[in-house]
C-alpha cells in the first residue's frame, strides 16, 4: 500500500535544462535577498536581476517563495544491518524520502564487520549506495584497533573520507574502548580530519541492561531506564577531554540532553574545536508512551532515548548560542515486525526511527514559525554547517555562483498533517504521525535537475554521486 502511494507519484520524465528561478527570497545562513538564480549544467551560474536566458530555459516563478540551499543530512543509516534485519530504507527509497523533504545530500556510515579492512568496507558500501538519487558520502567507523588501522584510516582519507565515527555505546558489537578511541582521535587529528562519536557510557549501559533482563524486567521501559541522561553527558565530558588530549576536531552526534550541552559549551569557550548535532526528535518529542503496550512504546525505542521538555528547550537555546551546529535526522527506520524482535527482551528491539523527509518542515514549522530560530539559522543548521564541518562547502550548503544547483523552493502557504499513509520512507511506523506542519517544498532542484515538483517525483533524474570530501572548513 505504501509502495503504491510512492509509485503513483512517479513521472517518467527528466527535466534537465537551464533553469531560471525568478524573484525568490533567497535565504542563506547569513542574509535574505530577493533575486533571480540561473542554473546551467548542474551549477549555479549567476545570481542577480534581469539575467539573460535562452528560449529553452525553464522559467520558474518563485515570487512569494523562499529559496533555500538543498539540505545536507549529516547522519543517516540506510539498510543498517541489525539482528532484526536491515533498517527498512535502502539508498533508493531513503533518498526519495530525503528529496521530498528538501535534502539533496546525505552522509551515511561505513561499519565494517570484525576483521574487515576499512577501505574494503568503504568500497562495499559505495556499491550499496549506487542507487541513491541524491549525492552521498560516508563517515567511516573503526570498530577495533589493530596494527593496520592507522594505514586504513589514511587510505580512506585519500579516498575523500575526512570524518570517522566512533561508537562509545554498543560495546558488545561496534563500540570502542577509551584507549582505542584515543588512537583513532590521534590518527585522524594528525590527518586534519574530524572524529564524530555516539556518546553514552557503553560498559555501564551494558551492565544495567543485563541487570534488568536478569531480574525479568524485559519491557521497553527498561530501554529508557538503562540509558539515563548522565550516561550520555558523562561520556560527552570524557570524550571531549580525550579529543583535547589528542588535538583532534570532535563532533558529538545526536545530543539529547541539557547535561551534555554544558560540557560542549565549556569546551567551546576554551577554544576547543568541538561541534554538536541534535535531531528533530530531541527538539520536538519528549516523554513518549513507554509504559503502555509494546506496540505503542516500540516506535520510540531510539538511542539515546527521548528526554524531557526542559531538554527540548535547552537544545533550541543551544542552537541560537552556536553550541549546537547541525541537525541530523539519525534516520534509521524499522518496521513494527522488526521491532517485535524485542517483544520479550527490550535489548533486542532495533533502535531507531525514520525522519529524513521531515527535517525541513519540522524546523520551518516548529523552529522558524514557532519563533525558536531565525530562518537564516534554519538554513545554517540544515545545510550550511553540515557542509562546512564535513568538508563539502561551498560545493554544497550555499546558494553561490559555482555551487552545485541543489535548491529548495519553499512555498510557505498552507499546512497539512504528517501521515503514515503518504510518507515516502519505506516503513510502517511514523513517530510524527498526525503532527501538523506548515508550508511545502514546491520544487526540489538537484544537480540542476528538477527532482520534485509539488509532490511529483521525476524518477528518471540522474543518480546521486559519491562525494569526495575535503578537510573540515571550521
Ligand atoms: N541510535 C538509534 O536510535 N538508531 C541508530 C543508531 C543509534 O545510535
Ligand atoms: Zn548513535
Ligand atoms: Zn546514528
Amino acid at each position: 500500500m505504501l509502495n503504491r502511494a510512492i509509485n503513483s507519484n512517479f513521472v517518467l520524465l527528466a527535466i534537465h535544462m537551464d533553469i531560471l528561478i525568478k524573484n525568490g527570497n533567497i535565504i542563506t545562513s547569513e542574509y535574505s535577498v530577493v533575486n533571480d538564480v540561473y542554473i546551467h549544467e548542474g551549477k549555479i551560474h549567476s545570481i542577480g536581476k534581469n539575467l539573460k536566458h535562452s528560449a529553452t530555459t525553464r522559467i520558474v516563478d518563485a515570487s512569494g517563495k523562499f529559496v533555500f540551499p538543498g539540505g545536507v543530512d549529516p547522519h543517516v543509516h540506510m539498510c543498517l544491518p541489525t539482528p532484526a534485519g536491515p533498517s527498512s530504507d535502502d539508498f533508493r527509497t531513503g533518498s526519495i524520502a530525503a528529496l521530498y523533504g528538501g535534502t539533496t545530500t546525505l552522509i551515511d556510515f561505513v561499519t565494517p564487520v570484525k576483521g574487515e579492512s576499512l577501505p574494503n568496507a568503504l568500497e562495499k558500501r559505495k556499491r550499496e549506495a549506487e542507487n541513491s538519487l541524491i549525492d552521498y558520502s560516508f563517515h567511516v567507523s573503526p570498530i577495533e584497533w589493530h596494527s593496520g588501522t592507522r594505514n586504513e584510516i589514511s587510505d580512506c582519507f585519500s579516498n575523500g573520507i575526512t570524518s570517522f565515527k566512533v561508537y562509545l555505546a554498543y560495546r558488545k558489537t561496534v563500540g570502542l574502548c577509551d584507549a582505542d578511541f584515543l588512537k583513532v582521535l590521534r590518527t585522524v587529528g594528525e590527518l586534519g580530519g574530524i572524529v564524530t562519536a555516539h556518546c553514552e557510557l557503553g560498559e555501564e549501559i551494558e551492565r544495567l541492561r543485563d541487570y534488568y533482563f536478569s531480574v525479568n524486567k524485559t519491557e521497553p521501559l527498561y530501554h529508557y531506564l538503562s540509558r539515563p541522561a548522565e550516561m550520555e553527558s558523562d561520556s560527552v565530558k570524557k570524550a571531549i577531554a580525550l579529543a583535547q588530549e589528542a588535538g583532534c576536531s570532535f563532533y558529538v552526534v545526536h545530543v539529547s540532553t541539557k547535561k551534555s550541552l554544558f560540557h560542549i559549551e565549556e569546551a567551546k569557550k576554551k577554544g576547543q574545536q568541538v561541534y554538536a548535532e541534535t535531531c528533530p526528535h530531541y527538539l520536538l518529542l519528549n516523554n513518549p508512551p513507554i509504559t503502555g503496550s509494546f506496540a505503542s512504546a516500540a516506535p520510540y525505542i531510539i538511542s539515546p532515548p527521548l528526554r524531557e521538555p526542559c531538554d527540548n528547550e535547552a537544545l533550541w537555546h543551544a542552537i541560537n548560542k552556536n553550541v549546537v551546529s547541525t541537525i541530523g535526522t539519525d534516520h534509521c527506520p524499522f518496521n513494527m515486525e522488526q521491532k517485535r524482535a524485542g517483544a520479550n527482551d527490550f535489548r533486542s528491539i532495533p533502535n531507531g526511527a525514520g525522519s529524513i523527509e521531515y527535517r525541513l518542515p519540522l524546523l520551518y514549522t516548529y523552529g522558524v514559525l514557532g519563533k525558536k530560530i531565525s530562518i537564516n539559522k534554519m538554513v545554517d543548521i540544515f545545510s550550511t554547517m553540515p557542509a562546512k564541518i564535513f568538508g563539502l562547502f561551498p560545493q554544497k550548503g550555499c546558494i553561490a555562483i559555482g555551487s552545485d544547483a541543489d535548491i529548495v523552493i519553499w512555498n510557505p502557504d498552507g499546512s497539512h498533517s504528517i501521515s503514515l499513509l503518504n510518507q515516502h520512507q519505506h516503513c510502517d511506523i511514523n513517530i510524527y504521525n498526525g503532527l501538523s506542519v506548515s508550508g511545502h517544498a514546491e520544487y526540489i532542484v538537484k544537480g540542476g535537475e528538477i527532482a520534485v515538483n509539488n509532490d511529483i517525483l521525476f524518477s528518471s533524474i540522474s543518480r546521486g554521486r559519491f562525494l569526495k570530501r575535503n578537510r573540515p572548513e571550521l
